[in-house]
């Protein structure tokens, strides 16, 4: 199929439709995809690409949904070996020394633990806020936000403007897997529903709160339901306007009970950049998470549509549990040279997209 008709919409400034987008995922014309996604990235971001110094911190792998999250292969029941909770001492360890990198963020997430109460995740909070308080605390996905309305009995909202109180900054896109229930309900059972997710994010950015929004891509899901998942992101972002970043993960297969035992492939990849960067047209940002797709990969996406890369993370459990093979950590000068070769600027940012340091 000619892509002409959807090139035309696109110069025109007109929005896609849920078969454009699957169109574009269908499409043999791999370059036009990628011609037309940098471009559209081109007019909205210019040639900046942005990344950030930050860290991650799992403050526990312990998780009551263990077992239903087909995809998971972080998480440990309370009775398996390689569950862990981090003492505070354990975690201020994790953040020591930050200023001194330049690290402006701290990425926190962790499982649902069925024994530790609401005081135990705000002290964590406030316990890093106090500690670095020129951090950005980009803290709790929305099933663990979730997951604190049923520890304490209060709402979404008093939750968020309490977490917000102890310091956290913005909520980081976890947890959003694939928003179609069939699936979802395969993926990840009586996990936190979708309208959940949707709530949760809506109610963050009603008070202000910045978030991000992810896609679990790669596994049982058809296109459609990828399609189905910008749709419902595309919706939200145009009544509040709060998401910063669309984030696709790239499926990891090792160590979980989901029977998909093949990892994503390049070309998937870059075509799920570039359809987001082309359909998504009121986000921003698009980002690629180097750790997963690897960094010479997230290179080539900057190509694709995506304008940002992620962090230097130091620490990473989630996918190399699930078989990442990149490295945890990747130093700032390494990410500006990746940026450069791709014929972009590197500019650092904080986690609201505030600029820090431009690297010509
Ligand atoms: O919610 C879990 C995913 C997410 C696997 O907001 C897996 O800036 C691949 O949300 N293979 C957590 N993915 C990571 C995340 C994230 C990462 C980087 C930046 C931001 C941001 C958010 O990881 C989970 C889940 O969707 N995940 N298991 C797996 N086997
Ligand atoms: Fe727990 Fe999150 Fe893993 Fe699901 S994806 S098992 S909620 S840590």
């Amino acid at each position: 199929m000619s892509l002409a008709p959807i090139r035309r919409k696109i110069e025109s400034g007109q929005r896609l439709t849920r078969e454009d987008a699957l169109a574009l995922y269908r499409s043999e014309d791999f370059f036009a995809l990628a011609e037309m996604a940098d471009a559209v990235n081109v007019r909205k971001n210019g040639n900046k690409v942005y990344f950030n110094i930050n860290r991650h911190i799992n403050p526990t792998n312990v998780c009551v949904y263990a077992k239903s999250c087909q995809f998971c292969s972080f998480a440990a029941s309370l009775k398996d070996d390689h569950g862990y909770t981090m003492s505070d001492e354990q975690i201020l360890e994790a953040a020591a020394g930050m200023e001194a990198e330049g690290a402006r963020e701290i990425h926190i997430v962790g499982g649902i633990h069925p024994r530790l109460k609401y005081d135990w995740y705000r002290g964590i909070i406030s316990m890093l806020h106090e500690a670095h308080p020129e951090v950005h605390l980009k803290a709790w996905t929305a099933v663990e936000i979730d997951h604190f309305t049923r520890l304490t009995g209060w709402t979404t909202e008093e939750v968020l403007a309490d977490m917000r109180s102890a310091g956290v900054g913005s909520l980081p896109g976890g947890g959003a897997e694939i928003f179609q229930e069939d699936i979802r309900e395969k993926l990840c059972g009586h996990k936190s529903w979708t309208d959940r997710w949707f709530e949760v994010h809506k109610a963050a950015h009603e008070l202000g709160l910045r978030s991000n929004a992810t896609m679990l891509y790669g596994h049982i899901e058809a296109l459609e339901d990828r399609v189905d998942h910008m749709d419902r992101l595309r919706t939200l972002q145009d009544e509040t306007g709060g998401f910063q970043a669309f984030i696709p993960l790239a499926y990891h297969p090792e160590n979980n009970p989901l029977p998909v035992d093949t990892f994503t492939t390049g070309m998937d990849d870059l075509r799920t950049l570039a359809v987001a960067r082309l359909f998504l047209d009121n986000f921003q940002h698009v980002k690629t998470y180097w750790i997963m797709v690897t960094e010479k990969l997230s290179q080539l996406g900057l190509r694709f549509g995506a304008n940002d890369i992620d962090g230097t993370v130091v620490r990473e459990r989630i996918t190399h549990d699930a078989g990442g093979t990149t490295p945890e950590h990747i130093r700032q000068e390494e990410l500006v040279r990746l940026i450069k070769k791709a014929g972009r600027v590197p500019v650092e940012r904080n986690t609201v997209y505030e600029e820090i340091a431009l690297w010509q």
